[in-house]
């Protein structure tokens, strides 16, 4: 067929159903069982045999709020088509056999798409049957009931700058977690709060203070130092904790680590 040759536009082609070409593999085990069989029919009822050489163009639009990660496109055309997306020639089809599980991500795009199929009913036998069917499959979204973990703003040592830690200190290390506009620190469950990658539990119930002075009030924490378990060189301290909704949540500041002894230095972490 001819990519060159005339095709008729049709906004609302009329089905054809049903119609299965029971070739191999038979259309039907390739669709779904509510896909239809569509040709260009002005008088908006359509008989399955159709002019010999007749062309027509058959255009679907829809929008996509993302490009899927995968989608694709089966289609097959009795006797042969052109399928185009966006524009963009994808590849020829022809009845035997059909195009099953085309990747069609790369001719996706955000927003409006244009699927276009030009087909052709052969004129070898004379007037003979002629119909098109398409199916494109793309998975839902991503479900928005995953759970989210939560960044907060903590503060190790608030009277420090540099938040110099000695490791084997029998002291306690002093964390604050800010609230925001967007998030309320005194709601933290106290007892799933862990500090250090040797998760410390907070020495106390923790208590709940203005520390920013920026009229939100701020959870003052203290951890046992050695619980952390930092090592010497960690430059990083993680407070992993849920809120008392359940919802999970994370801090991250930098720590320096001084004091450390021989036995320690360089050990495998
Ligand atoms: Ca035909
Ligand atoms: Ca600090
Ligand atoms: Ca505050």
């Amino acid at each position: 067929m001819g990519r060159n040759g005339t095709f008729t536009p049709v906004d609302a082609p009329a089905m054809v159903s049903p119609y299965h070409e029971s070739g191999n593999p038979p259309w039907g085990s390739v669709f779904s069982a509510d896909a239809q069989h569509v040709w260009y029919c002005p008088s908006g009822t359509c008989d399955l045999y159709q002019p010999a050489d007749e062309r027509i163009r058959l255009e679907q639009t829809f929008d996509l709020d993302m490009v899927p990660s995968t989608a694709t496109l089966s289609v097959a055309a009795d006797n042969t088509a052109e399928i185009y997306l966006n524009g963009t020639f994808v590849r020829t089809v022809g009845y035997y056999p059909p195009i099953v599980g085309q990747d069609v991500v790369p001719f996706l795009q955000t927003g409006e798409n244009t699927l276009e199929i030009r087909a052709w009913n052969d004129p070898m036998y004379g007037d003979t049957p002629a119909a098109i069917i398409f199916e494109m499959k793309a998975p839902l979204p991503p479900q928005s009931c995953e759970s989210t973990t939560i960044d907060v703003n903590i503060d190790i040592k608030p009277d420090s700058d540099d938040n110099s830690i000695n490791p084997n200190s029998k002291g306690v290390t002093p964390v604050v977690v800010y609230s925001t506009d967007d998030f309320d620190a005194t709601t933290l469950d106290v007892s799933s709060l862990a500090f250090g990658p040797g998760g410390a539990s907070a020495a106390h119930g923790g208590h709940v203070d203005d520390v920013d002075g920026d009229g939100l009030m701020d959870l003052v924490l203290h951890f046992p130092t050695q619980d952390a378990g930092f090592a010497d060189g960690d430059t990083e301290a993680n407070l992993v904790g849920q809120t008392n909704d359940g919802t999970d949540v994370v801090g991250t500041d930098a720590i320096k680590t001084v004091g450390g002894k021989g036995k320690d230095r360089g050990r495998a972490r």
